[in-house]
């Protein structure tokens, strides 16, 4: 049975736009994906990063999903990696880090995944557009 999920989307080097609908269009790509809403597109300043940093394009999307979280975290990694980001870290620019917020009702605390996003009451630039 798919579930309703909720993936940010943040971009602030490049073109933050274009890096935004080809992520977007990229999600859309995915097996089991059915988009099913996009909220506007924020400009938004950069919290907790360290010296200079441009200030970031955020989004959310809505979709229905067929398969596992983890699954979804994979493709989403192999994503932001084909679009050039080097780093993992929380605190360097990127072309475009995608966050998954909510995976339905599921609440998930593994090594690498946890759901909901650690931080999302925390962070007006993912609570406003979800
Ligand atoms: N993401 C972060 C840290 N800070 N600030 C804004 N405005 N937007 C983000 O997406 C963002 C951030 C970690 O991923
Ligand atoms: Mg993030
Ligand atoms: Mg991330």
């Amino acid at each position: 049975m798919a579930e309703t999920i909720y993936i940010l989307l943040g971009s602030n080097t490049g073109n933050r736009e274009k890096n935004l609908e080809t992520a977007i269009q990229k999600i859309k790509d995915l097996p089991g994906m059915e988009l099913t809403a996009t909220s506007a597109v924020y400009i938004t300043e950069p919290v907790s990063m360290v010296g200079e940093n441009p200030s970031f394009l955020n989004q959310v999307v809505m979709a229905e999903y067929e398969y596992l979280p983890n699954e979804l975290l994979a493709e989403l990694e192999k994503i932001e990696v084909s679009m050039g980001r080097i780093e993992k870290g929380e605190m360097k620019p990127r072309p475009i880090d995608l966050d998954i917020l909510l995976f339905g009702e599921q609440m998930i605390k593994s090594e690498n995944l946890i759901i909901p996003h650690k931080e999302l009451l925390n962070r007006a630039f993912a609570m406003i557009p979800l």
